[in-house]
């Protein structure tokens, strides 16, 4: 099977091309990605000589028909994207551009070149968010969507288009919604390594509000064996939760993480909260364990542990990251909150 990933150098994208590396030796992989600030071909340098990458934006009509028509897919899978809730509320633009744009490209050429899967990588955040006071209260596939920031409401407008696609062209796709993603090669904007790396150097941790917002956690590596599934044996025109049982607190990861790395909690700096947090994020994923046998291997503890190692234990990977442009990004974000 010849297989896209698009968006391959970012955090779950690269952890995916590991996946099917060692569990599909035989697939041929294609990595395209733009490397915008978050996408990072050192992540992927290990394995180059087993893949083909391709530097181009997904919104780059000409060159994307160019490389499908060069490559015959078998198989999309579109991680490409504009990832920050923090970084949409900042400047939209670029969000609707690569998150709704971009997928349509990827999609007209999936139709020009009869690729026989497109997989649209979706994300919870397109149902909006659940009170912190119904702990029963999940998201199911046919819960309505209903989005809260710019990234969300450019990740349900692709899904609406990917699901427009199939009904109208009837593009063979499957949508996947997964809950917060957390392991290796996360970039540290994002709730957990943005945490670990500032413990590690002794500065502040800002907790947004009271640090009381709810999240699914989610180990990257589930999600990637839930995407695998859906890819091989998932039903044409089908939307899958996926989520981890793991909801935790915000200022309860935050503490985990401190005391793991023996770190005083006189860290912490509550700051002003994030305009249109959402408050809480729970994902019923038992349609994909029912239909696919699906079920994630990780718990948040041990899980946390190891990703909390993998950050001691791979300092150049991020030390380079921070010390760069990112003191910018930071300071802009962060200063006077
Ligand atoms: P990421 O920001 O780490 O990586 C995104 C990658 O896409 C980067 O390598 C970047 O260079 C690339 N990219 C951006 N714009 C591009 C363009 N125009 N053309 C080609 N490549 C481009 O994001 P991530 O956390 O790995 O998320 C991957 C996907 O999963 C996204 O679609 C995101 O919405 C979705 N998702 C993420 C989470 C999470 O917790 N991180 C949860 C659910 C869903
Ligand atoms: O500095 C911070 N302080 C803080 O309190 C940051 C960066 C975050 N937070 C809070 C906000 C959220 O309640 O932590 C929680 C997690 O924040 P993020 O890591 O930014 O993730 P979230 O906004 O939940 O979105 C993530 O999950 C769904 C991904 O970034 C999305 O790409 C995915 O679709």
């Amino acid at each position: 099977m010849k297989i896209l990933v698009t968006g391959g150098a970012g955090f779950i994208g690269s952890n995916f091309v590991y996946y099917l590396l060692e569990k599909h030796p035989e697939d041929e992989i294609v990595v395209l990605d733009l490397l915008t600030y978050a996408g990072n071909l050192k992540t992927l340098q290990p394995v180059l000589d087993k893949i083909k990458f391709v530097k181009e934006d997904i919104c780059d009509r000409e060159a994307i028909f160019k490389l499908f028509s060069e490559e015959n897919f078998d198989v999309v899978v579109n991680f490409a994207a504009e990832s920050h809730v923090d970084r949409s509320i900042e400047d939209p633009g670029v969000f609707l551009k690569t998150n709704i744009l971009g997928t349509q490209v990827l999609m007209d050429a999936s139709r020009k070149y009869g690729v026989k899967r497109y997989h649209q990588v979706s994300t919870d955040e397109v149902y909006g968010d659940l009170p912190l006071d119904r702990p029963d209260l999940l998201f199911k596939e046919t819960t309505p969507l209903h989005t809260s920031s710019p990234y969300s409401a450019s990740k349900a407008s692709a899904d609406l288009l990917v699901l427009a696609y199939y009904r109208t062209f009837k593009l063979p796709i499957t949508i996947s919604r997964c809950s917060n993603n957390y392991g290796p090669f996360q970039f540290p904007e994002k709730l957990i390594p943005l945490m670990i790396a500032r413990a590690l150097d002794d500065k502040t941790l800002p907790v947004y509000g009271e640090g009381l917002n709810v999240r699914d956690w989610l180990h990257v590596k589930d999600h990637c064996s839930a995407i695998d599934l859906i890819i091989r044996n998932g039903k044409v025109g089908e939307v899958y939760n996926i989520g981890g049982n793991n909801e935790r607190a915000n200022i309860e990861v935050v503490k985990t993480i401190l005391k793991a790395l023996d770190k005083s909690e006189s860290l912490i700096n509550y700051v002003k909260d994030r305009p249109g947090h959402d408050q809480r994020y729970a994902i019923d994923a038992s349609y994909i364990s029912k239909t696919l046998g699906w079920k994630p291997e990780y718990n948040f503890e041990t899980g946390i542990m190891q990703t909390i190692n993998w950050y001691l234990d791979n300092k150049s990977w991020w030390e380079e990251i921070v010390s760069g442009e990112y003191k910018n990004y930071y300071d802009k974000m962060y200063s006077g909150r």
